[in-house]
């Protein structure tokens, strides 16, 4: 088993990563290391500034990971500014900015940034779906209660399990181990 630190202040990302950095024989540990989140649209490049910061702090190979819920309706609103949103506004929030909307697409997008002494690596994991009318479920964290994802109708927070199976977070993890693992050889 290969152990890599993980700067998170959330460690229901770090669970939800070890359900499938276990199948590549990975395990990811949390480090409470804070990182300034540079103001960008782009949340490829916040994962990149994030991880290169606290690479210059503790020196071992580490990742950090920023996930946005991008809305459609509201020009892609919260995105980068998810979660100071969550914090000030809630699902509930961002359920009465779309109370006369008919469009509730949106999209969660996870970036992943790795960087040991020789290498910086981003890798990125998206789902499409649908803001709910209201919140649903109790299960996961954030915005899971409001978010459907596309063709299926129980949000994630009513299905943990369809959610390990296909979200933002395990598409880019799957990629970040894949890679990874021959990365390490
Ligand atoms: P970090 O310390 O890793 O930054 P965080 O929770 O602040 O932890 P983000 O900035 O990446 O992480 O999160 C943006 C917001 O989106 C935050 O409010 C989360 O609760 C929410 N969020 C992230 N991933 C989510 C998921 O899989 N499902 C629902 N909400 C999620």
């Amino acid at each position: 088993m290969k152990t890599i630190l993980f700067a998170t202040s959330n460690p229901h990302k770090v669970r939800e990563g070890n359900k499938i950095a276990r199948e590549f024989g990975i395990r990811f540990e949390q480090i409470n290391v804070d990182y300034p989140e540079i103001r960008d649209e782009n949340i490829r490049k916040i994962a990149a500034e994030g991880v290169k910061f606290v690479f210059e702090r503790i020196k071992k190979p580490v990742i950090v990971e920023d996930t946005g819920l991008f809305i459609d309706a509201l020009n892609g609103f919260p995105g980068p500014y998810s979660a100071y949103v969550y914090k000030k506004i809630g699902c509930e929030g961002i359920l009465k900015l779309l109370q006369d909307s008919d469009n509730r697409d949106a999209e969660f997008i996870t970036a992943i940034g790795f960087k040991d002494s020789s290498t910086l690596r981003i890798f990125e994991g998206r789902i499409s779906g649908t803001i709910s009318k209201e919140k649903r479920g109790t299960a996961g964290f954030g915005y899971d209660p409001i978010f459907i994802p596309k063709s299926l109708d129980k949000t994630f927070a009513e299905d943990p399990e369809m959610k390990d199976r296909i979200s933002h977070r395990r598409n880019a993890f799957y990629k970040f181990c894949q890679w990874f693992s021959n990365h390490l050889r």
